[in-house]
């Protein structure tokens, strides 16, 4: 069993490559972004007090992302691998999921990380909004999502390169061609 994590700043192309790497090596997907927006709509506690966060472009509390995560790996049924998409997005995420992992006879094996200069990021996440519908998709949330990943998420970096599993993926450029340098290194 594969475990990937694909990581970047927001609008970076997560979502979209995770989908490209299901498709072609069949692995189960966990969003973490997917599973709080599921319990917005669905109105549950959880949901309820993500969103006090997601709308201000916070990040939700370490305690619920990471029970919350517990919960989703247990259902994952065996396939050749997991990508972990949109976590660990702190340090603390990042040590949870390797004890969760080692739990489970394993560790994450390769960690991709999208780089897409910041302009970038803010058209994307703007475009994006004319249709998403998401409360975090306008240029107030997103300045906050990019400060708030430059302080608390860009340090996971620092976890897998000691681990030696970091890889750094040019993230502009068309899907395909980024979904290529990916397999270059997925193989
Ligand atoms: P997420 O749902 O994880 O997503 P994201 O960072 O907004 O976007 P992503 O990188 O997946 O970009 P996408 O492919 O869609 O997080 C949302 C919020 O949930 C967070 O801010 C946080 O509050 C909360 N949250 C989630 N996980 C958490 C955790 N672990 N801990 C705490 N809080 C957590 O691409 C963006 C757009 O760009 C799309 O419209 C796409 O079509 C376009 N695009 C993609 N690739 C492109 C390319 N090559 N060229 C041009 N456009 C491209």
């Amino acid at each position: 069993m594969k475990y990937v994590v694909i990581f970047g700043p927001p609008g970076s192309g997560k979502g979209t490559q995770s989908d490209k790497i299901i498709e072609k090596y069949g692995y189960a997907h966990i969003s973490t972004g997917d599973v709080l927006r599921d319990e917005i709509s669905a109105n549950t506690e959880l949901g309820q007090k993500a969103n006090t966060f997601i709308k201000d472009g916070q990040l939700v509390p370490d305690d619920l992302i990471i029970k919350m995560l517990a919960v989703t790996l247990d259902d994952i049924k065996a396939k050749n691998g997991v990508i972990f998409d949109g976590f660990p997005r702190t340090t603390p995420q990042a040590e949870a999921l390797q004890t969760m992992l080692k739990k489970r006879g394993g560790d994450v094996d390769t960690m991709l990380s999208l780089e897409v200069p910041k302009e970038e990021l803010v058209t994307r996440l703007i475009e994006r909004g004319k249709s998403s519908n998401r409360a975090d998709d306008n240029l107030k949330v997103i300045e906050a999502r990019i400060l708030v990943y430059n302080e608390q998420t860009a340090p996971v970096m620092d976890f897998y390169k000691k681990e030696g599993t970091f890889h750094g993926i040019k993230g502009i450029g068309s899907i395909d061609d980024i979904f290529g340098r990916i397999v270059e290194v997925l193989g």
